[in-house]
């Protein structure tokens, strides 16, 4: 019977063990209890943690490899026309603070632009970090406390915090071709060359669902512009920030132009709110984007508001906030400091016949340079406008005034938390779910989301294995042997064992599911179906064999003990020895 029980205790252990790790898998052991359930402002529904990182271990970095939340990009930012180069050694933790530094500091690299091969160089370097193929989410509420990088009235710097589907990984220009920031599930002929994933196609590879129009849609939280100084026609003055909703397809038949208020009922109007100090955004209502023909060439759009800031935004923490409910009855409302900032309802979108993002997004957050974006003025008249060095005289008249000052500049961010209403079933994590697949998709399209001289585009994370010289180099859950860390245990990974495991609850669609008669099964469902079976042939198992025992203890005749007890019970002379 002691046999039975312990059998017994190591089952409901184990199914202990699962049902505990099935609410953990993201959240950072450091996040207090006290923040392990918010409430939305919009309706008081009670939303619960789901993912969270403080920043409170020291010297984390974000090399690929190094970090299951998150990679810190090392390659040249091809986008938007910028001015840095990400660099991971750039991306840490201390203090507390995720900390992306920015600097000037020359870096030269090849790169290759339709088959020739040249060198750049570029002045400044700064981090991205981001999610992508790691954690996702889709929907919920996203919430962070950060100090903004540089000085409040110098110009120059343009640091993101943002969200992005799965299916386009930022910088990575060939991912996003024709994939962002489509938010559209309507087959229209017209549109249908443009959208790559479009819900005009009957037959979809790589477990797509036929006739489901699919994207990389943008909602940017928070995009600083610093600087000083009165804007034309907006109540908007520098330091501001933009709440934005970037989608496609764009409006068709009307484009506001930059600084002027949009006709009335031409532009998106009805379903939108704006809160005290904030303020339709005027100059940027957003873009087209030119494919490869022109019948893939598209215009995207930018629902975007723009708020004030102030110098205390550039000095100490703020907490900023997003309120994302995907459905037709949902929206997206931005706060700062729980102070109501911009809000856009799905049925705002009714003009392009948009949907609200529904895809799985991750988190970004950089700091970016581009002399089309964070800088106050155009370039002026008379200026070269071919260089944007702050350290040289010839290039001064490019750049914002006193820019060169602003360097290092820190952005720090103290946490990040993500939460979700388990009452709302649209609301899940993980970035290929079964109504929005895009493991197979990647997998197939590796090459778009990785760099030349990449094997993988992310690389497997390293647990253990970092170089150090004492136990302190390996954090609270490693040691130091041979001058390499080794992990104790799997809460903490990464080669300095300094990173909090990270992991999806339900995997959704991994390598380990099967799928049976069209139904995905995971691994996890299969093993414990496997550990139920094999505990019932345990205990069943063992009560025969008690039983048997039971019988020839009552009979205590040895003679009596038949060939067939012993098939059951071993060889004569183990019976003879239990007897
Ligand atoms: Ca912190």
């Amino acid at each position: 019977m002691l046999q039975q029980l312990l059998l017994m205790k190591k089952f409901s252990i184990l199914l202990l063990y699962c049902l505990y790790s099935s609410k953990a898998g993201w959240i950072d052991p450091d996040t207090p209890d006290i923040a392990f359930e918010t409430v939305s402002h919009y309706n008081g529904e009670s939303y619960k943690l789901v993912f969270s990182d403080e920043f409170n271990v020291d010297n984390r970095f974000f090399h690929d490899g190094y970090d299951p939340k998150w990679t810190a990009l090392h390659k040249n930012d091809y986008t938007n026309y910028a001015l840095q180069y990400y660099n991971s050694n750039l991306v840490k933790t201390s203090n507390g603070f995720l900390n992306i530094s920015t600097i000037v500091e020359d870096v030269s690299f090849d790169f290759e632009n339709k088959d020739v091969k040249s060198r750049m160089t570029k002045n400044y370097q700064s981090g991205m970090l981001q999610g992508w193929n790691k954690f996702c989410f889709t929907g919920g509420i996203i919430e962070f406390s950060a100090i903004l990088p540089g000085k409040s009235d110098i110009g120059g710097l343009w640091p993101a915090i943002w969200l992005l589907g799965n299916l386009a990984r930022a910088t990575y220009v060939g991912s996003s071709n024709n994939v962002w920031p489509w938010s559209y599930n309507i087959c229209n002929e017209k549109l249908r060359r443009q959208q790559l994933i479009s819900a005009c196609n009957s037959v979809n590879h790589f477990d797509l669902e036929s006739n489901q129009g699919r994207g990389a849609p943008e909602i940017d939280i928070l995009e600083t512009m610093a600087g000083k100084g009165k804007l034309i026609n907006t109540p908007i003055h520098r330091p501001y920030f933009s709440t934005s909703l970037q989608i496609a397809p764009g409006n068709q038949n009307y484009r506001p132009n930059p600084t002027e208020e949009p006709m009335y009922e031409l532009w998106y109007h009805h379903g939108l709110e704006y809160g005290e100090n904030t303020s339709l955004n005027i100059f940027f209502y957003g873009m087209y984007l030119e494919g490869s023909t022109k019948d893939k060439s598209y215009l995207a759009d930018a629902i975007s508001a723009n708020r004030n800031l102030y110098d205390t935004h550039f000095e100490h923490l703020h907490l900023y906030r997003l309120e994302w409910v995907p459905g037709s009855e949902g929206h997206l409302i931005w706060y700062l400091d729980d102070e109501f900032v911009f809000r856009i309802s799905a049925s705002a979108l009714n003009l392009t016949s948009a949907i609200l993002p529904e895809e799985p997004m991750y988190i970004i957050l950089n700091t970016a340079m581009s002399s089309t974006w964070g800088f106050p003025q155009p370039c002026p008249e008379g200026c070269p406008c071919n260089c944007f060095d702050c350290r040289l005289q010839e290039c001064l008249c490019a750049v914002p005034e006193s820019m060169c000052q602003n360097f290092p500049a820190n952005f720090l961010i103290d946490s990040i938390r993500v939460y979700q209403n388990p009452n709302d079933k649209n609301q899940t994590v993980g970035c290929s779910t079964p109504t929005h697949k895009s493991r197979r998709f990647i997998q197939a399209h590796k090459n778009l989301y990785m760099d030349e001289g990449d094997k993988e585009p992310l690389r497997k994370i390293a647990h253990g294995g970092g170089k150090c010289t004492r136990n302190e180099n390996c954090g609270l859950y490693g040691r130091c042997s041979r001058h390499e860390c080794i992990c104790l245990n799997s809460t903490h990974t990464g080669p300095h064992c300094l990173a909090a495991n990270g992991f999806d609850d339900i995997v959704w669609d991994s390598d380990n599911v099967i799928t049976l008669y069209g139904f995905s099964i995971s691994n996890t469902l299969v093993l414990l179906v496997i550990a139920l079976i094999f505990g019932f042939i345990g205990i069943v198992g063992s009560q025969y064999y008690f039983k048997h025992l039971k019988r020839l203890k009552s009979m205590k005749i040895n003679a009596l003990v038949t060939e067939n007890d012993y098939r059951y019970l071993g060889s004569k002379e183990e019976v003879q020895s239990l007897l």
